[in-house]
Order: C-alpha cells, then structure tokens, then sequence
C-alpha cells in the first residue's frame, strides 16, 4: 500500500501565505548601521510541517504575533521602533541533521529568537547556545531540566499527562473488545514515561479488562507502516487506536477505515479528517501559546532559564466534547463520564501526578 501525505490542510496555507507575506517583506536579516532595529524571529520546525499539528500550530501561532505586532503595535511598541521580520524553516525528517542546521541558523547572528518546538530541542540546542552566547531559543512543547542553568533558552511545557489519561480514558470506555493501542512515531522519553504509560492507565481507569498494546512506525512520515501497524493490532483485536506519528497517521486512518476500528486523535481538532472513524480529539493550544510566547519576546521580558507548565487547568490542554462529530460519534452516558473526567482535571480536582501507577481516578 502507498500514501501520499496530505501538504494542503488549511492551517498550512494560512501559515505560509503568511509567512510568504513576512518574509517578502523583510527579505534580508542584515542590520543596516543607524537604521531603526528590526527584530528578527526564526521559526525552526524539527521536521515538516505537514501532518503534525502540533508544529502548524506553532508556526501559525508565531506568524500571527508578529504580523498583529506589525500592523496593530506598527513602531509604537517596539523599544528601538522597529519591525518584526519572520522566518520560517523546515528541518526535515531527518533528525541526525537537526544540530547542523539549527548551529547554522544561530551562525547567521541575525535572529533575536529562535522558536521550536518538541521535547528533544533543549539538549539539542545546550551546546549550541554556549556557542552563540547572544543566540535565544524559545521551545514550545519542551522543558528545561531541573536546575539547569540555561539563560539563553526559555520553554513552555504541556500537561502532557492531561492529553494521554483523557485520550486513554474514551478509548477504554469505546473499546467493545477491551484492547486498545498506541501507534508511535518513535520511543522518546516523553513517550515511554507519560503519553503511552499515561494513555494505558486511562483506559484502564476507564474499563479495568482494558488491555493496551504499544508499536513503533520507526520515524514521523512512513504511512505505509502506518497503516501496517494498525492492520497488526487489529488482528490481535485492538478496535480503538492513538496515532503519535506525524504523516504515518495517514495510513493509521486508512487501516482503521478498513478495518473497522476507531481512532482518538491527538494535538488537535481532527473529526474532519475522518468523520465516524475518529471518535475524539484532543489538543495542545500551540498556536495560542506559540502567539503568546512570541509576543512577550516582542514587547515584553522573557524570563529566560525557565520553563512554564500549562495544562487543562489553564486551557492549554483541550479536550473537544461539544463537537458535533463527536456527538454523533459517542453515545451520551460515555459522553457524560468524559464531561466529569474532564471537569475534574479542569477544576484540578484531579491531579494525574508524577507516576501514571500512582494515579487516583474516582469512580464516575
Ligand atoms: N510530532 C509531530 O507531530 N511531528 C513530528 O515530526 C515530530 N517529531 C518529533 C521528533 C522528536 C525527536 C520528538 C522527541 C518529538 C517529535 N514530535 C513530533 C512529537 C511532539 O513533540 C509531541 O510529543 C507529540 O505530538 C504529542 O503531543
């Protein structure tokens, strides 16, 4: 079976529209001696853009501050009374030359920021920073260690453990053969110790017969093993799947069409994708938190050497429960055991921990 990955989904000809705009109006980085200070802001996506919502949101996110910043705020709110100019660049998928090319973009001199997004990026960028010691990196859906002394680097983490739990938590209630799986992109740290551990004890919470299987596409674009992989968890009778895994998620759809089984979908509103095979969604609000951040480092005082933790609590972390393809898709008694799952992460009734075994659902 071949895919092909799906490069026209609205947000990503939004976002490059654009960034196309931006771009062509700033086309040069060099600062030009008594000139008013442009400020320069690099989006680096570790990967592509198409099919992981979670980096379109980012991009998006960061091209609709800095184009509200130049036509609303103009030179007004600037310190210096310049611009923002914005640039966007794709990675690629593969990762062994992610460090070459974000040391390149540092090496240019000419970005104020560097935004990115994921949760390997810190690491990536420590050796890169104490390189460039002028160089700021701001990275969405990532973390600074604890007590790490990296001034140079700030970050915004998602309740991650939010995302998996309620995700875990319908696909166990929707389960009829009470096997539920997790196709993933790849083992990371934030995979093996919370989106899969936390996803697993959802649906047990959910249903305590819950059986979760866990399976490896092997990078971020492979549809065709996508779909394979889904193909082999519905043979062992797996009827509700998460697909964690980029462009390879294509072929998790066709699979489940196929096949019957049902999807819970992650990092964003995706019902339209696959109306009736996709029974939920789940989102991490990047474009939201990719617009903020951006802002506060146009106008405002980043407090670098920091991570900020945001979650369902905050609306960061959304779960779409009046959406009407889940309403048709989710009969109501399941639909109303969500709606207190979701109140009591909502209300912080509910705190999902450190440790998914250490989680303390109450009846609902
Ligand atoms: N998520 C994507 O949607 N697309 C990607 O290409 C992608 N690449 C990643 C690469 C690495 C090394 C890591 C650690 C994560 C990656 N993610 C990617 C996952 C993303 O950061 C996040 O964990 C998931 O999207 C769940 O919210």
């Amino acid at each position: 079976m071949k895919f092909k990955t799906n490069t026209k989904n609205s947000i990503y000809a939004f976002m490059m529209a654009s960034v196309i705009a931006a771009t062509a109006l700033f086309p040069s980085c060099s600062k030009k001696e008594g000139a008013k200070k442009d400020i320069s802001v690099a989006v680096f996506i570790p990967g592509i853009i198409a099919d992981s919502p979670t980096y379109a949101h980012v991009a998006e996110g960061v091209t609709q501050a800095v184009d509200n910043f130049n036509s609303s705020n103009g030179d007004s709110k600037s310190a210096n009374g310049g611009r923002a100019k914005l640039y966007v660049m794709e990675a690629g998928t593969n990762q062994a030359e992610w460090s070459t090319k974000l040391t390149a973009l540092a090496a240019e001199g000419c970005y104020d920021v560097i935004i990115s997004s994921n949760p390997s990026m810190p690491a990536l960028a420590s050796p890169i920073a104490k390189q460039f010691p002028e160089q700021k990196f701001i990275f969405l859906d990532a973390a600074l260690e604890e007590g790490s002394k990296e001034e140079q680097i700030y970050c915004i983490s998602y309740n991650q453990r939010d995302q998996a739990y309620v995700s875990g938590y319908i696909a166990g209630l929707y389960s009829s053969t009470n096997k539920v799986g997790l196709i993933a992109a790849q083992e990371y740290p934030i995979m093996n110790n919370i989106l899969y551990p936390y996803f697993a004890r959802g649906a047990q919470d959910a249903n305590p017969k819950t059986e979760s299987f866990f399976s490896i596409v092997g990078n971020w674009y492979d549809a065709s093993k996508g779909a394979e992989l889904c193909q082999t968890l519905s043979d062992k009778g797996v009827d509700v799947v998460l697909p964690i895994c980029g462009g390879a998620s294509q072929g998790v759809i066709s699979a489940a069409k196929e096949k019957n089984m049902h999807i819970v979908w992650f990092d964003e509103n995706g019902f339209k994708k696959a109306p009736g095979t996709i029974i939920s969604c789940c989102m991490t609000d990047q474009a939201k938190a990719a617009s903020e951040v951006t802002t506060l480092f146009l106008t405002g005082d980043i407090p670098w050497g920091t991570t900020k933790t945001v979650g369902m609590a905050d609306g960061y972390v959304q779960y779409f429960h009046d959406d009407p393809e889940y309403i048709k898709a989710v009969d109501g008694k399941i639909r109303a055991k969500m709606d207190i799952l979701v109140e009591l992460l909502k209300s912080g009734a509910l705190d999902l921990g450190e440790s998914a075994d250490e989680v303390e659902m109450p009846q609902i």
